[in-house]
């Protein structure tokens, strides 16, 4: 039996796998204690399916033809220098992943950077990046902060846009063991989810009105005087200007903006309140709008009003993929050094460049995945280098991202399947999947697990870091001769002086290291004068409002045995059978004035384009409609960003109209 990393969602389960005969049980111990859900259970199905790519491929004409190894790498890495020579380093961008390890994703930061660009970024830009933002504002630093462990120990659970019993079924075994012993579980979305079932509180919010809530919470804390004053006297600087801000923030006015009646409002922020200690989990529902910053800011503003960080509370963030946040600690984003630490710490950067063994490292912050498409489109991006990542299918508005795939000189992809991205590109590079190869993860509560190999590579595949060692030594840069994977985890662990006395067998054979800490902010926030940020926010409207022509709101959400774009969940058969149809959800009024019945073929359509699918009436209130995102929504999403560069995947003005079938 071996320990492996569950490579679905960020929670981040173990997996003991048996070598023979290839099944996977839960791990006993942390983080998950002998839980999994049905797309870990399973996740061995997909790395023995048919569709796996065996071997490197090259675009001749109109077919992909095989090619080795060496003549790949060699090929793309002179387009490179050819592309870089014609047009300087920024023509070209990396894409990592959040679905390789932390050594796989140092490794391709490293070569962005040396290479002479900071176009280097990963999907946390879809998903969390606003609220890596908010957070290095508030607190200083941009993750979540206390372990899974002290959600039981809150008296209360704020959840907030965010339904973890379909994202991450495990973090609700913590969740309820804490309703159990009596905490209030408060759940804000803006629909009834499956995590509500579990809820005191549900709150039904209308799209897109989370600060008003926020606010309206603050308002009744504040004139209520519930909040903790010592802690905000000690600890915090800009009080009174969010004091001020949420003056006109009634419940009374709130009611007006998002549906939720004016006594609950109170009754809730009084709960909270005074529970005495409180967690607050947030999820898409917060980020994915072009007001995605200020919603996590005033979210953060009920935490720092009461104090409930440290012992007595935590942020909890809940990250996507299996390593999202270890791919941020690397330095797979285009506003970051590993750690988080701006471009701009002269120091840092002189000390990461002399590690690598030149004298500095580029200072401007490259381009967000989100701003990709349009540089393609102006013909200033160049080359396109993809690790493990399916813009093809997970960005908004994803007819603009394919067709500026196809305008791109070079185009490569690492991907352990041929995907819908990968029939763009020039050169397929075929990885080995996680269970294949050993590497270090990093979890949604910072913890850092290794990964044990159980099989050997499938057909000619290579493990992702073998195949960056490779284009790093091609591409003529300094320190890419490693042999073990463990080589690397050395060299990124002399980035964290949290890590200078650790080992990889520590790692290996433990349960996991913190980075840094297992609880951040106990004591000194890490702002530059300690103290944590009281943010005043307004609120923000929506990019795109519904009109005459499009009366309806479009939001996006995930299924519990789905997973992102299905590359995966899809070829595993055991999760096909348990997964149904995703299907449109219609409230009963909009259906019968629409004449749909459940189960009727419908149009969905944006000012982008149309999409068809069944129809589920019920399970949204009227004037919204839901659609899982998995597959095929974003032909029609929104691509309007907020400032962290995340689009508004939860919210579009649109139509629906009742078909034929098809
Ligand atoms: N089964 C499964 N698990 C997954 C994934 C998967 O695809 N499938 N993906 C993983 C990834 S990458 C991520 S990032 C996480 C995401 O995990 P979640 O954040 O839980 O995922 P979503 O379903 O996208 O969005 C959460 C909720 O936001 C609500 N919402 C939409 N608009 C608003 C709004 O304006 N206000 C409020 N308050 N709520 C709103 C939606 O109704 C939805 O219930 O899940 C991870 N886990
Ligand atoms: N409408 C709408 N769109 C959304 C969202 C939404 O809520 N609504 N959510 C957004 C969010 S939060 C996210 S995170 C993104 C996710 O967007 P993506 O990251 O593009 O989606 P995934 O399907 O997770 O793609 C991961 C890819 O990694 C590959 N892979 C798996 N293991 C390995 C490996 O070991 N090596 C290599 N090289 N490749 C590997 C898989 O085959 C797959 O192609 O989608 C975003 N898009
Ligand atoms: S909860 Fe997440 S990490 Fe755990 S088994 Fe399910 S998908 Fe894997
Ligand atoms: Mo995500």
């Amino acid at each position: 039996m071996k320990t492996v990393v569950c490579p679905f969602c960020g929670f981040g389960c173990r997996l003991l796998v048996d070598e023979k005969s290839m099944r996977a049980k839960p791990y006993p111990g942390q983080p998950n204690r002998g839980k999994l859900c049905p797309k870990g259970l399973y996740s061995l199905e997909f790395v023995r399916s048919q569709g796996r790519l065996k071997r490197p491929l090259k675009r001749v004409g109109s077919a992909m033809v095989p090619i080795s190894w060496g003549v790949a790498v060699e090929e793309i890495a002179n387009k490179l220098l050819e592309i870089r020579e014609l047009y300087g380093p920024d023509a070209v961008a990396f894409l990592s992943s959040s679905k390789i390890s932390n050594e796989e994703n140092y490794l391709l930061q490293k070569i962005a950077r040396l290479f002479g660009t900071n176009n280097i970024d990963n999907c946390a830009r879809l998903c969390h990046e606003a609220s890596v933002h908010a957070l290095k504002l508030a607190v200083g630093t941009g993750a979540q902060t206390n372990p899974y462990e002290d959600l039981e120990n809150f008296n209360a659970v704020l959840i907030w846009g965010y339904n973890p019993a379909e994202t991450h079924p495990v973090v609700m075994n913590y969740v309820l063991r804490a309703k159990r012993r009596g905490a209030k579980v408060i759940v804000v979305d803006v629909r009834e989810t499956r995590t509500m079932a579990f809820a005191d509180y549900k709150l039904i919010i209308k799209p897109g009105t989370d600060i008003v809530l926020a606010n309206a919470m603050a308002n009744v804390i504040t004139g209520e005087e519930l909040y903790d004053e010592e802690f905000v006297r000690s600890r915090t600087s800009g009080f009174s200007e969010v004091r001020m801000a949420v003056m006109k923030y009634t419940p009374e006015y709130a009611e007006t903006v998002t549906g939720i009646p004016a006594e609950t409002i109170r009754e809730v922020a009084r709960a909270f309140a005074l529970a005495g200690s409180g967690a607050i989990m947030w999820g898409m529902g917060l980020t994915q709008h072009v007001s995605g910053v200020e919603n996590v800011l005033a979210v953060i503003n009920l935490a720092l009003l009461l104090g409930y960080i440290g012992e007595k509370g935590g942020l909890y963030p809940m990250r996507g993929q299996n390593n999202v946040q270890g791919a941020a600690y690397m330095g797979a984003l285009s506003e970051f050094l590993p750690g988080y630490v701006p471009l701009t710490d002269e120091r840092f950067r002189k000390r990461v460049a002399s590690l690598w063994g030149v004298d500095d490292l580029p200072t401007e912050r490259g381009l967000y995945l989100t701003e990709l498409w349009d540089a393609i489109e102006r013909s200033d991006l160049k080359a396109l280098y993809i690790v493990g990542e399916n813009p093809a299918v997970s960005e908004a508005d994803f007819t603009r991202v394919r067709r500026a795939l196809r305008k791109l000189d070079l185009l490569v992809v690492q991907d352990v399947f041929m995907t819908r991205t990968a029939r763009y590109a020039h050169y397929v590079l075929p990885a080995s999947a996680f269970c294949e190869k050993e590497g270090s993860y990093m979890n949604s509560e910072r913890r850092i697990q290794w990964s044990h190999k159980v099989c050997e590579p499938y057909a000619d595949s290579k493990p992702d870091w073998e195949i960056l060692a490779m284009l790093g030594r091609a591409l003529g840069l300094p320190g890419f001769n490693y042999t073990r994977v463990e080589e690397i985890t050395v060299e990124y662990f002399r980035l964290f002086p949290e890590l200078e006395e650790r080992s990889v067998d520590e790692l290996k054979n433990g349960e996991g290291i913190f980075l840094p800490r297992k609880r951040l902010h106990t004591w000194e926030f890490a702002t530059p004068d300690g103290k944590a940020r009281f943010m005043a926010v307004e609120r923000i409207s929506p990019w795109e409002e519904p009109s005459e022509e499009f009366p309806l709101i479009l939001t996006t959400v995930r299924l519990i045995n789905h997973y992102n774009t299905g590359e995966m969940t899809l070829r595993s058969p055991s999760l096909v059978k348990l997964m149904g149809e995703p299907k449109v959800m219609i409230n009963e009024k909009d259906a019968k004035r629409l004449g749909i019945t459940d189960g009727d073929w419908v149009d969905i359509e944006t000012r982008r384009g149309r999409i068809r699918m069944r129809a589920k009436v019920g399970g949204v209130p009227e004037g919204l409609v839901a659609i899982p995102f998995h597959f095929k929504a974003n032909r029609i999403t929104s691509p309007a960003l907020n400032k962290a560069g995340t689009p508004e995947f939860k919210f579009s003005a649109c139509r629906v109209k009742k078909m034929k079938a098809p």
